[in-house]
């Protein structure tokens, strides 16, 4: 299996920890997000989608993270990072699905707002931050009445359902999310970040100093 990914991205520093928290064996391609890599021709014949990450494995060119790291675990058969029973698998195909329909556009804006506009010497616009706040709570409240009383989304361990819900908010802490209401999603996110996987896969040292410091600005 090679995977092609910047790892400076969000949906591929969710697959590189999925993978790793799987014990996949893989090789790497580094495609140069902020460079266009991944709208050259080269990697648009991989996924026609222009968007990072994907993977090939023999004959097959397999895009979409979630399905990345469901193909992986299958493969590796960890029946711990994706358990086999249907009702388990069930629920974390359910947040999977949740991720890339729901919770990933809410985290998105607070992260274009205010990590990606202050990269490009750009302002966050407060309207749009207040417009996608009810959507962001909303799920919010979700997760936090999911979290009550257990440590992990779908099984007494992390599986590859905390890795695909904790990625779109890698970077809380820049992403100002507004998660001061949330003390059972706080908790859960610290576990995550405590992962060896997650700890792993931190794009800050593939940032350039200078980003970094407009961020702490
Ligand atoms: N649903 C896709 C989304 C992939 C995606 O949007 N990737 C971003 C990087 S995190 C990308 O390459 N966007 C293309 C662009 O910004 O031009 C997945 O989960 O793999």
């Amino acid at each position: 299996m090679k995977l092609y990914y910047d790892p400076i991205t969000v949906n591929c520093r969710k697959v590189i920890a999925g993978l790793d928290l799987i014990g996949a064996d893989y090789e790497s391609a580094h495609v140069d997000y902020f460079g266009g890599g991944h709208k050259e021709a080269a990697f648009t014949a991989i996924n026609p989608n222009a968007e990072l990450p994907a993977l090939v494995d023999g004959d097959m060119k397999l895009w979409e993270s979630n399905a990345i790291m469901v193909y992986a675990a299958e493969k590796t058969g960890n029946a711990e990072a994706y358990p086999t029973d249907p009702k388990v698998r069930a629920d974390i195909q359910r947040w999977l699905l949740w991720e890339s329909s729901k919770w990933f556009g809410a985290c998105y804006i607070y992260l274009v707002e205010n990590v990606v506009k202050p990269i490009l010497d750009d302002k966050p616009d407060n309207a749009v931050l207040e417009g996608a706040a009810p959507n962001f709570h909303h799920l919010a409240g979700i997760l936090e009445e999911r979290l009550s009383g257990q440590d992990w989304l779908s099984a007494d361990h992390p599986t590859i359902a905390d890795i695909a819900v904790a990625a779109p908010m890698h970077l809380h802490g820049f992403q100002k999310l507004p998660l001061e209401n949330y003390p059972n999603l706080r908790a859960w996110m610290t576990r995550v970040e405590a992962l060896p996987c997650w700890q792993k896969s931190d794009p800050a040292p593939h940032l350039a100093p200078e980003v970094i410091a407009k961020l702490v600005a």
